[in-house]
């Protein structure tokens, strides 16, 4: 049997990796179904129009069309609690709340940029069109750019197992998903300058919420990228 709800895009996206986790928190059962980013099919961008990956449709609302679907991994995950409040993703309390959606919002921006549009997009979009790794942009934006991005959330933790305390939230997953997105091809922050972050990281990397599409990213990095790259150097 199909599941109802098919999410569009690939592994290899942070946010489709903070969606994944979500519906796997939930124990949602859901298909994937692969959008090609350098040509995306006109009947994908009708869905997504600022063509972006990923986006969902729930064919339980409509099976066809834009009816039934969602674009935007944020609205995609606020609509997963809504459909199915148990477990959490989100705080009850309001202050608590609105924190969680900042740092969501800090991971999604200014986590992604660096992360994923300065180390491991120069690296693998090269390798998917058959070029060279720009090592050079990779090398400057993990020395340069990523360092003040982990101090800020470092100081977060502070002792806690997660970033609002004793309990997961959005906040840890979409974090966690940008910080995959770097280890999977370079490794984790420096443990001696990142304790805190680097035991996180540990932590949701063995996270079953994780594995289903951690795998699907290791399969599919294998063919591409078998070392991690050292960009410390
Ligand atoms: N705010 C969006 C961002 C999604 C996003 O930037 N996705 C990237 C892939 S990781 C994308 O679709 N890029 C298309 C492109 O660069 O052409 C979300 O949370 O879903």
């Amino acid at each position: 049997m199909t599941a109802s709800l098919i999410l569009f895009g690939s592994p290899l996206s942070p946010f489709q990796r903070k969606v994944e986790a979500v519906m796997a928190l939930k124990g949602l059962d859901y298909d994937c179904q692969a959008i090609n980013i350098m040509a995306m099919p006109d009947w994908y961008l009708a869905i997504s129009p600022l063509a972006r990956i990923p986006a969902l449709r729930d064919t339980s609302i409509a099976t066809e069309g834009s009816e039934g679907t969602i674009a935007d991994s944020s609205a995609i995950c606020g609509y997963l609690e809504k459909k199915c409040s148990a477990p959490a993703a989100y705080p009850d309390d309001p202050y608590l709340h609105g924190r969680a959606l900042w740092l969501e919002e800090y991971a999604d921006s200014a986590m992604a940029m660096a992360g994923g549009g300065g180390v491991f997009r120069p690296i693998i979009f090269a390798a998917m069109t058959g070029k060279e790794p720009d090592l050079d942009t990779a090398r400057k934006t993990w020395n340069e750019k990523l360092p003040p991005r982990w101090d800020y959330i470092e100081q977060h933790l502070d002792g806690q197992p997660y970033f609002l305390g004793d309990t997961l939230s959005i906040a840890d997953i979409s974090i966690a998903a940008q910080l995959m997105q770097t280890d999977l091809i370079a490794g984790p922050p420096d443990a001696a300058k990142w304790p805190a972050l680097a035991r996180f990281l540990e932590t949701m990397n063995a996270h079953e919420m994780f594995q289903r599409n951690l795998i699907a990213c290791q399969k599919m990095l294998a063919k591409m990228v078998p070392e991690k790259f050292d960009l410390s150097a």
